[in-house]
């Protein structure tokens, strides 16, 4: 049930968004960027449209890839503590998506006795409103401010805070970003932090690199899938003529870097035309394409990346196999809450 707009009463749900018309030019930027450097590379926020998303969902379940069962079991044991010691009375949620996290958060935050608004950022408007209606009608008219928008170009659009604040930030997306962006992306989060404030980060964390890399090429191919569905995009959206036949799934964890890679590899030598960039590209048999990296960190990683964005971890907790982390920052100097 949602409130009337129109009856002059308050509306707990508001959703607006800043998502222009810029999304496609900026995955025809991104790949024609990407496609004419002699190591080709594509971004990896470019495997999400519909069919893409569906299989990140179905990658959450799969055997071998623990982030996401792993993370929900550390907030579900956790979450209770988390809104105690932050006293949070606000949450917003970078990178929404399905309201499964934020769910346990807010039931924490209420149970605490503070919770007044969620604020879910993402950049799909039906995920967000879908996540919106559920939550609002879960705990009983809360106030939500959906804001549709990619964190990485429009934190500025966030609504002022409405009382303590805790920005979330799970999933490990935070993994996706090189070592200097990440910490560009951390020093913006931090600007939207006042001095009672924190930051949930959900990394996950290094270990045995067989691990690794089975979860990021798991048994069922369903990650294989996942990868190629880039191709897909650029077809649909840029009418490309990529067979995605022609490229092998490739993962390996780089040992040095601490990250994991995926690549997409030539089959034997191929060009493809992507009409509306006016371009051929080709590729030699053998050649790849960078199509992701996922940082994995250590505590010492992730103390140093939050102080160079002005942030200090309050508070850390992992799994007892030590496979991922979800930790609590602040601004460095602030009194935290009691
Ligand atoms: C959504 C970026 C956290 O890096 O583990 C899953 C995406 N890629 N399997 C990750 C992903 C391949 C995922 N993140």
């Amino acid at each position: 049930m949602k409130p009337d707009p129109t009856s002059g009463t308050s509306v707990p749900i508001t959703i607006e968004s800043h998502l222009g018309s810029g999304t496609e030019r900026r995955l025809a930027d991104d790949v024609l960027d990407g496609l004419t450097h002699p190591f080709k590379e594509l971004q990896p926020k470019h495997f999400y449209d519909a069919r893409g998303s569906e299989l990140f969902e179905r990658i959450c379940k799969l055997p071998e890839y623990y982030p996401t069962r792993t993370e929900l079991a550390i907030l579900e044991a956790n979450a209770a503590e988390i809104a105690r010691t932050t006293g949070a009375e606000e949450l917003v949620e970078l990178g929404s998506g399905a309201a499964t996290k934020a769910r346990l958060l807010l039931g924490a935050m209420r149970d605490a006795g503070n919770l007044r608004r969620y604020v879910p950022v993402d950049v799909s408007e039906s995920a967000l409103v879908g996540a919106a209606e559920e939550l609002f009608g879960e705990f009983g008219g809360l106030e939500v401010h959906g804001v549709v928008a990619d964190f990485e170009r429009h934190l500025g659009e966030i609504p002022a805070a409405a009382g303590g604040r805790l920005v979330a930030f799970l999933g490990g997306t935070i993994g996706n970003f090189q070592p200097g962006s990440r910490r560009r992306l951390l020093r913006d989060i931090s600007g939207l932090l006042g001095p009672g404030d924190h930051l949930l980060l959900g990394t996950d964390l290094v270990k045995d690199p067989e691990v690794i890399e089975a979860a990021y090429d798991d048994g069922a191919g369903v990650t294989a899938q996942f990868n190629l569905n880039v191709l897909h995009v650029i077809n649909r959206e840029l009418h490309a003529d990529f067979d995605p036949g022609d490229f092998d799934h490739v993962a390996f964890f780089d040992r040095e870097r601490e990250w994991i890679e995926m690549r997409l590899r030539a089959r034997r030598d191929c060009r493809v035309s992507i009409a509306d960039l006016d371009v051929v590209i080709d590729f030699d048999a053998g050649e790849e394409v960078r199509t992701e990296i996922s940082c994995k960190f250590t505590h010492a990683r992730l103390a140093s990346d939050l102080a160079s964005a002005g942030l200090e971890l309050r508070g850390w907790f992992e799994d007892p196999d030590g496979l991922f982390a979800v930790t609590l920052a602040g601004p460095i100097g602030a009194e935290p809450r009691t």
